[in-house]
């Protein structure tokens, strides 16, 4: 068992969770899971909020001046960072437009909304205020919220985590402006940073078996309904179903026009990456097998694999910038929040920028996916319902991830003459 892949043991701890969940329920130890088991799963999510902001601050400051190294790299700069930014948006979008369509959280019955209000959602009233409260101001409060006049009071969850980032990103901006050898001493503190907050989140993450535990026991003997769990699984066919979109329609007709290489081809050439950013559930650990797929089957030549595959495993996570977007609007619905377009064009923004800030480790997405609750006015207690579900979830969305890296990466070497199409998927 001590072994046993991250992932498998947060499986096992999802399924014993549920079972040890009905057991209570039939036994009567209702009282003792609330009171004894659930605050574990709590402190977890405490602790994901906790790291959220350290976390949002130091990768986007690293993703943007790592952006700044491609973009002095003229040639493929530009073209690279556009990629990347329309797979992100559409991506998002993708998955606004299933979760909009499909309602997942409207399952959810009224009695089963207040008993997760009550048990989940502690001032989720105070947020949904907020929310309100932004929905009903003028056309461009949206961009005037956007500028904090306090970053210190922005990164309290006052409800519009969007001027953290915005701060963030303002200031990642100066240190590209400022004379190299004087950015260099902050970009090494936030690279350090950064790797200081990698190593948080992998010790956080040890723990995630034992909070998913806790979370699932405590959701079955509070809200025990057929409804949440039918929201549960119709939120999850709507992530599977928009990284299915991604994975076998979007990212091949990209490869398709960008390269003219073929739909076999491509999937025969970037599968066993593929399979193992399934079971990893880590972009980064995927890397290795990524950079030889494109380079060795793929005719993406070596440096531009070696400069796009990188930075795109930490800074184009596609699959994740979905699943923010279908998160973030099923917590809303299940907690009975109307979000409007500002609202929702917020969650494009937040979402697309948050996945940069995510680190390609495994649930890397939930940490980010804090952010885009917290800009929305979404209560963030919502995410135990996430989390509940996020393991197999996180597994296909990392296969997005890995597979979007390549298409850039593909698309960029064919636009600068670097994609040996006549080698594309002669080598076993
Ligand atoms: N598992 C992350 C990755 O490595 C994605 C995520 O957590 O959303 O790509």
């Amino acid at each position: 068992m001590k072994h046993l892949p991250l992932h498998w043991k947060i499986i096992i701890g999802m399924v014993l969770g549920v079972g040890f969940g009905f057991l209570a329920s039939a036994v009567g130890a209702t009282e003792f899971v609330v009171d004894w088991i659930k605050p574990f799963g709590i402190i977890f999510i405490n602790a994901l909020k906790l790291i959220a902001i350290p976390l949002i601050v130091a990768s986007l400051i690293k993703g943007i001046s790592d952006l700044q190294d491609i973009s002095q790299l003229s040639r493929i700069g530009g073209r690279t960072l556009a990629l990347f930014l329309m797979t992100t948006v559409t991506a998002v979008t993708i998955g606004l437009g299933i979760v909009n369509l499909v309602n997942p959280g409207k399952v959810v019955l009224p009695e089963t909304r207040e008993q997760l209000l009550a048990a989940y959602a502690t001032d989720a009233s105070q947020r949904i205020e907020i929310a309100t409260a932004q929905s009903e101001q003028g056309p461009l409060q949206f961009f005037v919220d956007m500028v904090p006049d306090n970053i210190v009071g922005a990164a309290s969850f006052n409800g519009n985590m969007l001027q953290v980032i915005v701060f963030v990103v303002f200031f990642g901006v100066g240190l590209i402006l400022i004379p190299p050898d004087k950015a260099r001493p902050v970009k090494a503190f936030f690279d350090g940073v950064n790797d200081v907050i990698l190593k948080l989140i992998d010790l956080l993450m040890a723990t995630a078996p034992y909070a998913v535990f806790a979370l699932l026991a405590a959701l079955v003997v509070e809200a025990p309904s057929a409804d949440l769990f039918a929201a549960l699984l119709t939120y999850s066919v709507c992530v599977l179903l928009g990284l299915a979109v991604l994975i076998l329609v979007f990212y091949p007709l990209l490869v398709r026009l960008f390269t003219g290489v073929g739909y076999g081809t491509f999937f025969r050439g970037i599968a066993p990456a593929q399979l193992l950013a399934f079971s990893t559930s880590s972009s980064a650990a995927t890397l290795p097998a990524t950079l030889d797929r494109t380079t060795n089957h793929l005719g993406v030549s070596e440096e531009i694999a070696s400069f796009v595959l990188p930075i795109g495993a930490t800074v184009n996570m596609d699959g994740t910038s979905l699943h923010q977007a279908v998160a973030a609007v099923f917590v809303a619905q299940v907690f009975g929040l109307e979000l409007d377009l500002t609202t929702q064009l917020g969650i494009v923004v937040t979402a697309s920028l948050a996945s940069i800030g995510a680190a390609a480790v495994p649930s890397a997405g939930i940490i980010t996916l804090v952010i885009v609750l917290g800009q929305a006015g979404i209560p963030v207690e919502g995410i135990a319902l996430i989390f509940a579900v996020d393991r197999p979830l996180d597994m296909c969305r990392t296969i997005a991830n890995v597979t979007g890296d390549a298409t850039v990466a593909m698309a960029v070497a064919k636009s600068v003459g670097k994609l040996e199409v006549g080698a594309v998927g002669t080598k076993p």
